[in-house]
């Protein structure tokens, strides 16, 4: 057997002339070695730098490959708008979910919100195309579901499937979309009401949904949220236990690609691939392909 699928001499080049029908077959072999590869990526939380060395690690490849950000994009590492205008510019080839940091961009940007002493978004706020940067942000999607994979920044809510969290992503994003927009800012913030109920309305159903997408890591047996404890599983408070864990959850027949929970780590789980890897605290930006489940990661530098 040949080790390369083109046989002897030099593969024709990808896209170039002169490939003759006689070389059809060989091509198509091509066509599917060098087809389009998905990326899932971590938190970045604007670090450029280290986003640009895990771009060079994958050998990113803008005509062909797909990334997915877990969102985050931006907040506590010193890059966040150079960030922001570099995922822009990827235009279709890059799909971001909002965290929580991204929709308090928005928040601020408009006028809600309280800064933070930790906030490290001074130089989005300030810069010229600041208004073009938060109108896309606050045009990603919360939720991308394609192929069997649902990207989310933080969980689904154990009694969702992905068919109902597809469409409470939808109503979120209706109203971050719509011309009453800021009506949806100002109420965004609190946590409350914990749980989530199919008769909710108005604000608190929106919250309950950012919630549980942007901010959720452990819940209550009984379904209720808990936003304090930030820890590792093992560190889950009394009678609480990780989202993904949660018995019953209907949305197990899917694989959730989240970030958010840096102390969590990496997890590549049949069902899961959690990639907030906490580089933004000194840890490592990680990438994993899909659909083989190869695991890029690049070290950050801390501050
Ligand atoms: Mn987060």
């Amino acid at each position: 057997m040949h080790g390369r699928p083109w046989g002897s001499g030099p593969p024709p080049r990808w896209g170039a002339r002169g490939v003759s029908w006689s070389n059809a077959r060989r091509v198509r072999v091509l066509v599917r070695v060098k087809s389009l590869s998905i990326y899932a990526i971590g938190d970045v939380q604007g670090c450029l730098g280290a986003l640009e060395a895990l771009l060079e690690k994958i050998r990113f490849d803008l005509r062909r490959d797909r990334l997915w950000f877990v969102g985050d994009l931006v907040n506590r590492g010193p890059d966040s708008l150079e960030v922001l205008r570099f995922v822009k510019s990827l235009g279709d080839a890059a799909i971001t979910v909002l965290g929580n940091h991204d929709l308090h961009l928005v928040a601020l940007a408009e006028g809600f919100g309280k800064r933070r002493a930790d906030d490290t978004l001074d130089d989005v706020l300030a810069a010229p195309d600041r208004d073009e940067l938060v109108a896309w942000l606050r045009h990603r999607p919360m939720l991308h579901a394609e192929g069997g994979y649902v990207v989310v920044h933080a969980g689904l809510l154990p009694q969702w499937t992905v068919a109902q969290a597809r469409e409470l992503a939808g109503e979120v994003e209706a109203a971050l979309r719509g011309p009453r927009y800021r009506s949806f800012l100002a109420e965004l913030y609190g946590s409350r009401p914990a749980y989530w109920d199919d008769a909710l309305l108005g604000a608190d159903r929106l919250r309950v949904v950012v919630n549980a997408m942007t901010r959720m890591r452990f819940v209550a047996a009984d379904g209720a949220m808990e936003f304090h404890a930030k820890g590792a599983p093992a560190s889950a408070p009394r009678g609480c236990r990780p989202w993904f864990d949660a018995p019953g959850r209907r949305s197990a027949d899917a694989t959730l690609v989240t970030g958010h929970w840096s102390a969590l780590g990496l997890r590549v789980a049949p069902n899961l691939l959690a990639l907030d890897t906490g580089c933004v605290w000194g840890g490592q930006l990680s990438a994993v392909r899909l659909p083989d489940r190869q695991v890029f990661q690049v070290a950050c530098p801390r501050g």
